[in-house]
């Protein structure tokens, strides 16, 4: 069985399953859009219909269309994938495919000369149709070669139209809240990768692509529904694990503050929330629309954990921003849902990617990292059944996959027949 350490720290991979019954919040249903998929690490969505997502260990960008996986990759990347590493970030920008033909991606490159080495780098792919052109390097981000760990990886657009990505501190912690090292930051680029307008820092092209600093490793990032406002969920070591606000400039306190100061420190970030320990490894983030949740969901904020397989919430309070009033620890589990019951040992599933989908509901993939070949990694989408059916494009309809029919009802033992990896 391999282990696989997200950010150098896996806690069991089993720790308190809650009961299928648990397993999902009341009211809603996870319907899968298609399964059978390796290592779904992210999603992005084209105004056309076209579902692209990132496959984490090959280096593939794949393209759904029309209800269909494509069988020819939008792109074949050469990665690196042991540890942490891998074809990590996808996004599209605000006018993709014809007032801006690129799929951006965030990705551990094998780097041939002088030697062969890992270069985490974001590109982006020119995208002529179904199938992307030459990569054009964008940006080399830092990489350490001997850990592989804290690469970070999420690319994000903002709804200014700027790249937001997440990098890792490459285990250079020192560093993290330097000015002269893109590792343990937040940037912010305009579309060719440059330091985008606005940013904070200036001075030299390092400083002028930072957006915030002082993190460790980070993998998601949503922007608020209505206030626009960029929140993102960070690794700790141990513990740690946090949730930010992220605002130009700030620090956030990587490596001397482990979650919030104490006793405060004024030129540090706290964040929103802090976990203890063990840590949970989050990874994707999104918000839960107004309009596709009950209003006590609506504006909360969801986000994976690779080390016990669930989606999270906090709940916010929507009169006041940034205000908790609860966190929901077991909002969905991914493995009580998905897995068979009588075999937990043989699966460990996490979620990776969160977003919401072009229909706003919540997306998030899943990836198996005992057994890539089970059934269960995959494309989801969260639906309130409470609400009454908001018009859903019918290429949506047509996208998810025949079996979404029999929906993973609360207390369902198994999911059924999944679709099987073309
Ligand atoms: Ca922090
Ligand atoms: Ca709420
Ligand atoms: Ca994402």
């Amino acid at each position: 069985v391999r282990r696989f350490l997200w950010t150098g720290l896996a806690a069991c991979a089993l720790l308190g399953l809650a009961s299928r019954a648990s397993a999902l919040p009341q009211g809603f249903v996870v319907e899968p859009v298609l399964t059978g998929l390796a290592y779904p690490m992210n999603l992005a969505f084209s105004p056309d219909g076209r579902v692209f997502f990132a496959e984490l260990r090959s280096g593939r960008v794949r393209v759904i269309k029309d209800g269909r996986l494509l069988s020819t990759p939008f792109a074949s990347l050469s990665v690196y994938s042991n540890g942490e590493r891998g074809l990590l970030g996808l996004a599209l920008p605000p006018g993709f495919p014809d007032q801006a033909p690129w799929v951006y991606v965030y990705y551990t490159a094998r780097v041939a000369q002088p030697e062969p080495h890992p270069e985490n780098r974001i590109a982006r792919i020119p995208a002529l149709g179904d199938v992307g052109g030459a990569v054009e390097p964008l940006l080399a981000l830092p990489t350490n070669a001997q850990n592989a760990v804290h690469n970070g990886g999420e690319l994000a657009f903002g709804p200014d139209g700027k790249l937001y990505a997440t990098v890792g501190d490459a285990f250079q912690a020192q560093n993290a809240p330097s000015l002269e090292f893109l590792g343990g930051k937040v940037l912010r680029l305009e579309l060719d990768g440059t330091g985008a307008a606005g940013n904070l820092f200036s001075g030299n092209p390092t400083r002028s692509r930072i957006w915030s600093r002082g993190h460790r490793n980070h993998i998601g990032l949503a922007f608020h529904p209505l206030s626009g406002g960029l929140y993102q969920t960070e690794n700790g070591p141990t513990s740690g694990d946090e949730i930010n606000h992220i605002v130009a400039g700030a620090n956030y306190g990587w490596p001397e503050c482990i979650g919030a100061c104490a006793p405060p420190e004024a030129s540090l970030t706290d964040p929103l929330l802090a976990y203890g320990s063990p840590a949970i490894a989050p990874t994707g983030a999104g918000f839960l629309r107004p309009g596709r949740v009950r209003t006590e969901f609506a504006g909360d904020l969801v986000f994976g954990a690779f080390n016990d397989g669930r989606l999270h919430r906090i709940d916010f309070d929507p009169a006041t921003p940034d205000r908790i009033l609860g966190v929901d620890d077991r909002f969905l589990d991914t493995e009580s849902l998905l897995a068979e019951e009588d075999d937990p040992a043989e699966h460990r599933l996490a979620p990776l990617d969160v977003t919401a989908g072009p229909d706003g509901h919540l997306w998030f993939t899943v990836a198996d990292f005992f057994d890539p070949d089970s059934p269960y990694p995959g494309i989801y989408r969260l639906r309130d059944t409470t609400l009454p059916p908001a018009g859903v494009p019918v290429r949506l309809v047509l996208l998810l996959v025949p079996t979404a029919v029999a929906a993973l009802w609360p207390g369902r033992r198994r999911c059924g027949p999944l679709a099987k990896r073309p």
